[in-house]
């Protein structure tokens, strides 16, 4: 079970980036597709984002004995060879310089650090030969991802507003500050094929929302027919949130599975109890939107 730390949900910028996609075969798309695949620059990309960005890598040439990167340069361009063979040179602090590792040939990548941290150039890369690279900048793989991790974002806030608590949504229940703050607090766990996520009879803290994948729910006896199946956009184990209770079925990953989990403390932590949220007792500050009139007693925005 992988645990991905959440970074702050509610991204907002990317958009103004305007995609510009480049003509390319497909042996070069798929010679892009794999060199990308292998890079940590992209670990975190599903399909769909690794293809939009296959889109956008843009052709150069460079003859033999060019520098492609300078080390100690900013840099925002990442490449990947189509064709030809370069050197990685490293120069030490009294200035002397010397190739480290093995050349770069057809479906190597480079300049992901600069990328990624936007650190100085680590290495200088060399074109020992002319070489057909492809290359992607850095506008383009915020622009590309940046807008994934937003509608991932839009995602998790419309699943949160359509959980069912008993007889509650909490979209009705909850404001959107409130809903926010949720989602803030939750973080991905990636599951795989046949792992049990809760188990019946154990006691319950955290509550789950598929991501990607399916559930399956079962109660009493496992092996058997599941009682249901949960996929992206359901949720499971919402009682969690309620109270510290016993697990009332077992969860399995039915496929490899992502779901994003909210844990009780958190939860609490961050917005009191739901008993009181969802029974309107709970006293919250209230926004300036929300103020109630002079003298008036203090409502909630919405009934119960
Ligand atoms: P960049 O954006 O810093 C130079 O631009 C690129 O050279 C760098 O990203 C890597 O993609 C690539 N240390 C740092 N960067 C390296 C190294 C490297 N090798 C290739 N690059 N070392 C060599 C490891 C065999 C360690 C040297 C001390």
């Amino acid at each position: 079970r992988k645990k991905e730390a959440r970074a702050a949900v509610l991204s907002r910028g990317a958009q103004d980036y305007e995609k510009q996609t480049v003509k390319k075969s497909a042996i070069s798309r798929d010679l892009i597709y794999h060199a990308i695949k292998r890079n940590m620059l992209f670990r975190s990309c599903s399909e769909e984002e690794l293809s939009e960005l296959v889109d956008v890598f843009a052709p150069s040439a460079f003859t033999a004995g060019s520098v492609v990167i300078r080390q100690g340069d900013d840099g925002d361009l990442f490449y990947i060879v189509e064709e030809g063979k370069l050197d990685v040179m490293v120069s030490t602090e009294g200035g002397h310089s010397q190739v480290v590792g093995v050349p770069y040939v057809s479906g190597s990548s480079f300049g992901e650090l600069a990328l990624m941290y936007g650190s100085p150039r680590a290495a200088s890369i060399i074109a020992k030969t002319d070489c057909r690279l492809w290359f992607l900048d850095r506008t383009a793989f915020k622009g590309i991802t940046g807008s994934y991790k937003q509608r991932r974002d839009e995602i998790i806030l419309d699943t949160i507003r359509k959980v069912k608590i008993g007889d509650k949504v909490l979209g009705d229940v909850l404001r959107s500050s409130e809903i926010d703050a949720m989602a803030l607090a939750t973080q991905s766990d990636s599951f795989g094929k046949g792992d049990v996520i809760c188990r019946q009879g154990e006691k319950g803290d955290a509550f789950y929302m598929v991501e990607s994948g399916t559930v399956d729910v079962y109660v009493n006896e496992q092996g058997v027919e599941p009682v249901a199946r949960i996929e992206k956009g359901g949720w499971f184990g919402e009682k969690a949130l309620l109270t510290e209770d016993v697990r009332q079925a077992t969860c399995i990953a039915s496929t490899d599975a992502k779901c994003l989990s909210l844990v009780r403390e958190d939860f609490v932590r961050m917005l009191g109890s739901l008993q009181d949220l969802l029974s309107g007792t709970a006293a919250r500050p209230s926004t300036a939107k929300q103020q109630p009139p002079d003298g008036a007693q203090q409502q909630h925005s919405f009934e119960l």
